[in-house]
């Protein structure tokens, strides 16, 4: 394929309720869209990168920038398939997330183009994909315990909460008296450090399927000293960039579950790679969630289908986050709590373009 064009674009979508995590409240989000155009064909892609440099360094600032000024000149003109994209992507260090825009709407346009569900393209097997939620902090244990009754009476298979120190305990015990039975996990979003580790192994009493990223966003080998002391599974997000990490994190035990997000790997191409190692080393993974709308969600959709995509993931119906979503049909999750991966080609959704433009705040079209 040829790229020939590339329109970046923002846009601004009110959640239908706040989300709390350890570092931060996210109501209003700001979104990086992609349109790639290949030999006439379009494809979309967004970037995962928030309003704040809190979970990662990257923000809709930084991706449009290197976007811009680096990613788009490395393939503007040139024949290249979608396979390829990201290794020549390598020269720039890190965003994974600004890369990802580019490398998943370049894969959206080859699937169109072959006429191919984007899920089959990339070696999916999974023809529909068992789904949990994330629960962001709430203000009452009552306000929690009312919105994990709602989730689970929509069909969802597990449940996930956001802790922080001051409120951790309290929450799960609160849950696991009422619902004993339920697949539950937590994530704490790097909120704690290695000497807590005494009170994260109190968490252990409660039979969670997995703590997600207790320690620094950077710190592989602390978590390799805190999964010592647990029998809680520990999951690593914000610690695994690339399958070198992966690597490293499964060789010291650092995790026994890894949670993967495009934009946090790069695209369809690393996060591929990563779930194959992970594969190989009985590692499960499962998709990880970023607040996106229905072009980010969909390409979720996409890469979940792979066979070692075996937990459920942060992959939920649009309308748990927005009221109207940018994409037709919007997503939607079964009374068994999983979604059907689609059949049309591509990423199987189509963007609503007039109201994407309806909510743009800025656009570049770079050619
Ligand atoms: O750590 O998984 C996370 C949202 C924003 C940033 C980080 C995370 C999250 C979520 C939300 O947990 C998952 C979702 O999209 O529902
Ligand atoms: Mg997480």
């Amino acid at each position: 394929m040829k790229l020939r064009k590339l329109t970046l674009c923002e846009i601004h979508m009110k959640l239908v309720a706040p989300f709390e995590t350890s570092f931060g409240t996210s109501d209003l989000r700001r979104m990086l869209l992609v349109e790639v155009e290949a030999d006439g064909v379009a494809g979309w892609g967004e970037s995962t990168a928030g309003e704040t440099p809190f979970y990662s360094y990257e923000t809709v600032e930084t991706a449009w920038h290197i976007l811009r000024d680096y990613l788009w000149p490395m393939v503007r003109g040139r024949e290249i398939a979608a396979a390829e994209v990201w290794d020549l992507l390598a020269p720039v260090r890190g965003h994974n997330m600004a890369k990802a825009a580019l490398e998943t709407a370049i894969w959206d346009a080859e699937a169109k183009q072959k006429n191919v569900p984007l899920a089959e393209l990339l070696g999916g097997t999974l023809e529909q994909i068992p789904c949990g939620v994330s629960i962001g902090i709430q203000p009452t244990i009552e306000a929690l315990v009312a919105k994990v009754e709602k989730e689970l009476a929509a069909g969802y298979q597990r449940i996930k909460i956001k802790i922080k120190p001051g409120c951790d305990l309290e929450p799960v015990k609160a849950l696991r008296e009422r619902f004993p039975r339920i697949r539950l996990m937590v994530d704490a979003n790097s909120a704690y450090r290695l000497e807590d580790a005494p009170l994260l192994k109190q968490l252990d009493a409660f039979y969670l399927i997995m703590i997600e990223q207790p320690l620094g966003w950077d710190d592989i080998y602390s978590h390799a000293k805190l999964q010592r002391q647990l029998e809680t599974p520990i999951c690593l997000d914000e610690c695994i960039h690339d399958t070198e990490h992966a690597r490293a994190a499964i060789e010291t035990g650092a995790c026994r579950i890894i949670n993967i997000k495009l934009g946090r790997v790069g695209g369809h191409t690393p996060a591929r790679r990563m779930h194959d190692l992970c594969q190989s080393k009985s590692i499960p993974v499962w998709c990880g969630g970023m607040l996106e709308s229905g072009i980010g969600r969909a390409h979720n959709i996409a890469m979940s289908s792979l066979s070692n995509f075996s937990l459920p993931g942060d992959v939920s119906a649009s309308r748990r986050y927005w009221q109207e979503d940018i994409i037709e049909p919007e997503v939607e999750v079964s009374r068994q709590g999983t979604i059907r991966i689609p059949t049309a080609p591509g990423i199987g959704y189509a963007p609503r373009i007039d109201r994407i433009e309806s909510l743009t705040r800025r656009r570049e079209v770079l050619e």
